[in-house]
């Protein structure tokens, strides 16, 4: 079958932010609008043409179609095979786990993840490198500069597949092979945790759980998983249907957006752990019976308890952890006397750290949470692992959090979020507060000593590249640090993401009310960026 070659002009914006090109679905419905950024995607990563692809996504609103139009491309730029998840469905950890286990040369991963779906809100797509890891900067800088440029696409003139069943379909001179998108998934979880030890957890009937995959992609992975192999009681996965718009929520698992799943916590009759996945799997929230356990202390905890997963035994070599993220896991990494890693936000940011064996794991303050058994942030992952630890330490997720400030310290963390603010003041606000920097270091906020001021820079450690202008960064004396960015992920105006964080060491005050402890410091950010005057909002959108 001869491939056909169509004519295209460049739009433009095609450059991919945070986690890939998000944009509208409207936007992507443009006719050649999905065709120029695929087109771009196989002009740049030539390994593609004679290679395995993997496809798959969140299910989300125009996935299926998606999809379709990706596998005719692939076929017409020579790709030899290509792995697609049943129904068109990988969540992107199930998604990175493939890349790398039938050692492809990638993936294009279909999702806006914890952004709505349907015909009026998000999709996106990204590659996924041959490690299983987002595309580096260098190489989402390649398609980029190639959309710029496009004047044409190749593609097949074929019928749509039929992927809702799995074997092989042959497309030109392609092969499609249509997977079941959990086993592989988990077979990987079985080999990381002990399934036994949480079976009989469950069967004491002294732990009593729900997982919420707010009808985004996970609700198969955690059937399969919880119920089905480990044997929980049926139920416990609640919203497990994936639906195209999510039933109208944001799939974002945190206490704004999983309210339902937050309540079944409060009270004596509280559920003992709660948590949670966003649209495409890779994001976490755990709850404990009245208690919420912030990404940022998930991952310190984690860190100074991985030797009691099978997986960890042996104890961890490294962690990293995104800019904005709180120090807990520094202080951990201290103790444990294991390399600490700040890398600017997005996860692709960890796969150079991962792929040289210098950290083992690594987390991100949006609830996000993984290990070197994929590249990418795990939500199932991250649940299983506090399962499995409080299966190994029979006691609550509360007391465990406890346990780990009395012996490391808490560091207080919240992030306030201005959502759709209007671009050209966010960006005002920005340069405001860049202008500020030099003069910042040494002076007082709030009483206490500014000892430093920056816009966070990275060199990675591994190949040298650098990524600048990553956040305005303030840290005083004691350890507090008030972070500002906008987001890379939105799609309607811009986001202003405040990051607040304070350490105490005293363990008599950590019982305080997270938003009242911290309320000196959000009224110092505040007044610093001038939020209200420039943004004319008065509150954030969403506290988690
Ligand atoms: C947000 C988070 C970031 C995360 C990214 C992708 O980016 O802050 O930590 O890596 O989303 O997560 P931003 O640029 O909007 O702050 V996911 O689960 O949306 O793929
Ligand atoms: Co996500």
């Amino acid at each position: 079958m001869d491939a056909k070659i169509v004519a295209t002009k460049p739009f433009d914006g095609q450059r991919p932010g945070t986690s890939g090109l998000r944009k509208k679905v409207k936007v992507f419905q443009q006719p050649n609008y999905l065709e120029n950024f695929v087109q771009a995607i196989f002009d740049s990563r030539k390994d593609l043409r004679g290679g395995i692809l993997v496809v798959g996504g969140d299910g989300r609103y125009y996935n299926r179609r998606a999809i379709q139009v990706i596998l005719r491309m692939a076929a017409a730029n020579g790709v030899s095979k290509a792995l697609v998840g049943q129904g068109g469905i990988l969540s992107t950890p199930a998604a990175s786990c493939i890349i790398r286990k039938y050692n492809t040369q990638g993936g294009i991963i279909l999702s806006a993840s914890h952004n709505p779906g349907g015909p009026d809100e998000d999709f996106g797509i990204k590659f996924n490198a041959a490690n299983g890891g987002p595309a580096p900067e260098a190489m989402t800088e390649a398609i980029y500069t190639r959309t710029s440029e496009i004047d044409s696409y190749r593609t097949l003139e074929t019928e749509d597949l039929d992927l809702d069943h799995t074997g092989e379909i042959t497309l030109g001179d392609m092969t499609v092979q249509v997977v079941d998108p959990v086993a592989d998934y988990a077979d990987l979880m079985a080999s990381l945790f002990d399934f036994g030890a949480i079976r009989k957890l469950f069967e004491s009937g002294q732990s009593r759980m729900r997982f919420d995959a707010m009808h985004a992609v996970t609700g198969p992975y955690a059937t399969e998983i919880l119920e089905n192999r480990i044997g929980a009681p049926a139920g416990t996965v609640m919203n497990g249907k994936p639906l195209e718009d999510f039933g109208g929520g944001h799939p974002d698992p945190n206490l704004a957006h999983a309210k339902e799943l937050v309540a079944m916590t409060k009270g004596p009759d509280g559920l003992d752990f709660a948590a949670a996945s966003d649209g495409d799997g890779d994001r976490n929230m755990i709850l404990g019976k009245n208690f919420f356990v912030t990404p940022s202390d998930s991952l310190a905890v984690l860190a100074a308890n991985a030797h009691q997963a099978p997986g960890y035994k042996d104890g961890i070599v490294g962690v990293a952890r995104s800019m904005p993220t709180s120090q807990a896991a520094d202080r951990v990494a201290e103790a444990l006397g294991i390399e600490c890693f700040e890398t600017p936000t997005g996860w692709k940011f960890f796969g150079n750290l991962l792929d040289a064996g210098r950290i083992t794991l690594c987390g991100e303050e949006s609830f996000g949470t993984g290990s070197d058994h994929v590249r990418e942030k795990d939500g199932l992952w991250a649940v299983l692992f506090w399962i499995n630890l409080l299966a190994a330490r029979k006691q609550s997720v509360g007391d465990i959090v406890k346990e780990h400030w009395k012996r490391f310290g808490r560091n207080y963390y919240t992030r306030h979020d201005y959502e759709a603010v209007d671009s050209e003041a966010a960006n005002g606000l920005m340069d405001h507060l860049r202008r500020l920097l030099p003069n910042l270091p040494g002076t007082e906020l709030g009483g206490v000593k500014v000892e430093y001021a920056d816009d966070f820079a990275y060199t990675d450690p591994i190949d040298a590249s650098r990524s600048e202008g990553q956040g305005v960064r303030i840290g005083l004396e004691g350890g507090s640090r008030i972070v500002f960015r906008l987001s890379g992920t939105g799609t309607q105006g811009a986001t202003l993401r405040v990051y607040l964080e304070f350490f105490e060491a005293d363990s008599a005050k950590h019982d305080q009310e997270t938003q009242a402890a911290m309320q000196p410091l959000i009224l110092i950010a505040r007044e610093l960026a001038q939020i209200e005057t420039r943004t004319g909002r008065s509150e954030p959108d969403v506290i988690t």
